[in-house]
């Protein structure tokens, strides 16, 4: 369901028992309900027959009203008792017939039988209270059910794996290294010779300072698998931008027609393919236009290819191609796709390869028929292909900061590592007090997987859940 604004930060903490709809509102097969605390049993006791049930076997019940006997569905009951669930206390899951009377007469039997509506990420945050996961893990749950594309789902999985939270235990572990090194200098500074000279401490906190660079590098990454990669179609009026836009979606978004200058604003949908989502923008045709609506849409068109990750220089003739693609050229420092339009006999023509040679190398070209579908699978093949050069995909190992509060404690990690080493390496301050950076640094990793400012920061993430979640 939705993200609903208000959460109280102690509202939780009392331990009684919550139940929500966890599916969303509106005309479906199924809605899935949740219950969790420790009244579960009680409550299911009221409102299912049979009850008890057999543990973690989905069952078929008849879910009805305590207080008036009214029966409400006919439903399947999954029963987890804790510490073996979701949340780690006693739940249960009831799989009822959708739409929006059946859940809701369920829930407000729920509730007469004692139970309290959950808010936003109640059923996450417990599991995070119960040790079920750690915080970045229910951080992922968010992202998981935020994804839009295959590169978001597939960063959201491995945060899921806990790959980011084994990578800052491991930060965490090394500047714990670098304070023991640290306090054997202060206990022992005249020992020069010793087995720790100060150059041990410099290696090992450099070495915190790459790993932290390396995980903020990733920020990028995550805004890229969000927005996707920015192609935008461009070339003259009629060229057949519009038309392959729609052909290229599968759906006829844009408005295609004969009239030169059909398309006047920049449309834009979201393509989903590997290993970045595609951001498609169709374009008003590049020309002067002399009607004044028709610049406006011009102007829009040379701010977007300013943008562009990728072109795809669209035209009909080989010459016109040449032509544009040099213009465009001009315009932006984009990547750029020669795509000669309406070959709708599927044979490039044999000018297209010297046409593109004259204008540049580097650009590749495909020929395609938007009305009958030729060259579109290559094309696909081409935009990756560039794409991922534009942006090379991330390994499967490195795990990615997917939020700015994860950002943001890193930062201060780095910030606090960095003014260490500076005033290590120049020895300009006693041990004892360049060791306060050390600490500062473990404390924003702390605070960064949930083990200090518990409350505070439980809040502030999972106001951002869904009910039910
Ligand atoms: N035969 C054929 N006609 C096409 C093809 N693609 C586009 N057309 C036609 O070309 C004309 C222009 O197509 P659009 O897709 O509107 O062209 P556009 O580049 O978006 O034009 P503007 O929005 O005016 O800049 C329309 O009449 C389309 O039906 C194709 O692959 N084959
Ligand atoms: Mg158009």
């Amino acid at each position: 369901m939705e993200p609903v604004g208000d959460r109280s930060p102690a509202a939780d903490v009392r331990g009684d028992t919550i139940a929500a709809v966890a599916t969303a509102p509106g005309r479906a097969a199924l809605a899935t309900l949740r219950v969790s605390g420790p009244a579960t049993a009680g409550i299911a006791a009221r409102v299912l027959r049979p009850w008890p049930l057999v543990a973690r076997r989905a069952t078929r019940v008849e879910v009805a009203d305590a207080e008036s006997g009214e029966l409400l569905d006919d439903a399947l009951a999954t029963w987890f008792p804790g510490p073996h669930s979701y949340t780690g206390e006693d739940a249960l899951e009831l799989s009822v017939h959708g739409g929006t009377y059946i859940p809701a007469r369920v829930l407000a039997a729920l509730v007469a039988a004692g139970a309290r509506p959950a808010l936003p990420g109640e059923f996450t945050e417990r599991a995070v209270r119960a040790g079920r996961m750690d915080l970045l893990q229910a951080e992922a749950v968010g992202e998981l059910i935020a994804a839009r594309s295959r590169a978001t789902h597939r960063a959201a999985l491995r945060q899921l794996s806990g790959a980011l939270t084994a990578q800052l235990a491991a930060l965490r572990e090394g500047l714990l290294q670098v304070e023991a090194l640290l306090a054997y200098e202060i206990d022992f500074p005249e020992e020069d010779d010793g087995p720790q000279p100060r150059a041990r401490v410099t290696a090992a906190a450099t070495e915190v300072l790459d790993t932290l660079a390396r995980l903020l590098s990733t920020l990028p990454l995550a805004a890229r698998a969000r927005d996707g990669m920015h192609v935008v179609l461009a070339g003259a009026p009629n060229a057949g931008k519009s038309s392959l836009f729609n052909a290229l979606l599968g759906d006829p978004r844009a408005i295609v027609s004969d009239v030169p200058g059909t398309t006047r604003d920049a449309i834009e949908a979201l393509l989903d393919d590997a290993p970045w989502p595609l951001r498609l923008v169709d374009t008003a045709g590049l020309r002067d236009a002399a009607d004044p609506v028709e610049r406006l849409g011009v102007e829009v068109s040379e701010r977007r290819l300013a943008d562009a990750d990728i072109v795809l220089v669209c035209a009909d003739s080989d010459a016109a191609l040449a032509r544009d693609l040099t213009a465009v050229q001009q315009r932006t420092a984009a990547r750029c796709i020669a795509v000669r339009t309406k070959v709708d006999d599927g044979v490039p023509p044999p000018a297209i390869a010297i046409g593109i040679a004259s204008a540049s190398v580097a650009v590749p070209s495909v020929a395609v028929s938007a009305t009958q579908g030729h060259g579109l699978a290559l094309l696909r093949e081409a935009i990756r292909a560039v794409a991922c050069e534009v942006e090379p995909e991330p390994p499967e190992s490195q795990p990615m900061i997917l939020r700015a509060r994860q950002a943001s404690a890193l930062g201060v990690a780095r910030q606090e590592v960095e003014a260490f080493v500076a005033a290590w390496t120049t020895e300009a301050l006693p041990a004892p007090v360049v060791a306060t950076h050390l600490r500062a640094a473990v404390l924003a990793l702390d605070e960064l997987m949930g083990t200090i400012d518990r409350e505070e920061i439980l809040g502030r993430v999972f106001r951002e859940f869904c009910v039910g979640k």
